[in-house]
């Protein structure tokens, strides 16, 4: 099957103040909208990061892909995945945004053409994605409510502004509210809290604010994207050995897979069992030797968007289960087709032993480009439809609205210090760790 074409859409949809050790979320987050279109007229589509630095990366690989056959095109342009693998690079996080990690951007891109290319070929032979790739070992997939600390406003910038839904967001008692109102209305069975933001007793109260109030039938995780020293995370770990176990997690508290492995010693010695997740330590392959070795991380949170793709998370999840390591799913600002995607890859991966991350409740289906609006979570659940390909299409109308919004926009990157500076602190600036 034969590719015609790779249409690429800058878009940027309104994201609320949300707040992460990172900085500031802008008033838009940036996506990036694929299509693949076949001799014979099917159009497979994606969604991955957003901005000119992804968009340039897929323009620079056109040639390889028009002209392709689907189901060899990735084959063709695995080289490309292997670009950081042997040379000793480190490929962390720790110190991006993501989808600003220039070391990543290799499985980013090629990632974005195996979903795309699935979603072609799912919809060529009517077949849905996670029954191509191995096929769903669940119809329904568990995503966690995200809590943010987060400043007023909607999202959005000028006359383009979004409906506040959640309203400020600075204490643990506004914390709790702002969670109440996510389970309400999409049914979430677990929490996951980013945290990083204000001083670790501040967020340690408002863990236990939110166990107090859902108790111990409802998972809590807290993220402070590696604002903490190993004694600090330490610390938060003791503070909190109650209210994160039972299914819950403590996610990159500290910086680097040897930061994570101290902490890890340090609890066990105290006799706390939390167990540490990571999407900012661990991101590649290439860190699972020393986290194994090291045991700093019970719990990876894959991606497919920066871990090379759907078959690359399988291929995770196994070595994974060899090694008794848990598995989640990381998540950035995104619309439905990521999280369809994020829902197919997840069906079809028997070991994802955590409900999934997700940014969607803060997204506004003002800026939906899934044909037909939003896409449902019910009882916490995203359920696979039966469909082919990723079982959405895109909204043209939509979809030029967010092109339209991405040309007005200033920035062309994720920038959350700079927000800060902007709206919160002129002086603000990354410091790791903070606490
Ligand atoms: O949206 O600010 C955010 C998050 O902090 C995001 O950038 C992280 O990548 O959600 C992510 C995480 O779990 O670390
Ligand atoms: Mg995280």
């Amino acid at each position: 099957m034969k590719i015609k074409d790779l249409r690429i859409h800058s878009i940027a949809i309104a994201d609320p103040p949300l707040r992460s050790s990172y900085g500031l979320h802008a008033p838009y987050a940036l996506r990036t909208i694929i299509e693949l279109e076949s001799e014979d007229g099917v159009i497979g589509i994606n969604e991955t990061y957003g901005g000119e630095s992804p968009a340039a990366a897929l323009r620079g690989i056109r040639s390889k892909i028009i002209g392709a056959d689907a189901f060899r095109v990735t084959g063709t342009i695995n080289p490309a995945m292997e670009k950081f693998k042997v040379n000793g690079l480190d490929r962390s996080q720790t110190f991006l945004v993501p989808g600003e990690n220039p070391l990543d951007e290799s499985t980013r891109t090629y990632a974005a053409i195996e979903v795309a290319c699935l979603d072609l070929i799912g919809k060529s032979v009517g077949v849905p994605v996670c029954d191509l790739i191995g096929g769903r070992v669940r119809d329904k997939v568990p995503f966690s409510a995200y809590p943010f600390y987060k400043h007023a406003g909607g999202g959005g910038e000028g006359n383009d502004l979004r409906e506040d839904e959640y309203g400020e967001a600075l204490s643990p008692e506004m914390l709790v509210v702002q969670v109440k109102q996510m389970i309400k209305k999409y049914g979430f069975t677990s929490i996951k809290f980013k945290a990083g933001v204000l001083k670790p007793e501040e967020e340690i109260e408002t863990v236990k604010q939110m166990y107090q109030e859902f108790g111990p039938e409802v998972p809590l995780r807290i993220d402070p994207n590696s604002a903490w020293t190993v004694t600090t995370s330490v610390k938060v770990g003791k503070a909190l050995s109650r209210e994160l176990s039972g299914g819950g997690y403590l996610e990159d508290p500290t910086a680097g897979i040897q930061g994570m492995a101290a902490v890890r010693k340090e609890l066990l010695a105290c006799g706390v069992e939390v167990p540490l997740a990571s999407n900012v330590a661990v991101t590649s392959f290439k860190d699972l030797p020393a986290t194994v070795a090291h045991d700093a991380v019970q719990i990876i949170l894959c991606d497919h968007h920066y871990w090379g793709g759907m078959r690359q998370v399988q291929h995770l999840a196994k070595l994974a289960e060899t090694f008794n390591i848990g598995l989640s799913m990381h998540s950035n600002s995104h619309l439905g087709i990521s999280l369809m995607a994020m829902a197919h890859v997840a069906a079809a991966t028997p070991h994802l032993t955590y409900a999934c991350d997700t940014h969607y409740p803060w997204q506004s289906e003002k800026d939906e480009v899934v044909k037909g609006g939003r896409i449902r979570i019910k009882d916490g659940c995203v359920a696979i439809p039966e469909k082919p390909g990723l079982g959405v299409e895109l909204d043209y109308d939509q979809l030029e609205r967010g092109k339209e919004r991405y040309r007005n926009v200033p920035y062309k990157k994720r920038d959350d210090e700079a927000e800060m500076r902007k709206h919160v602190d002129p002086s603000w600036t990354r410091v790791l760790p903070r606490w």
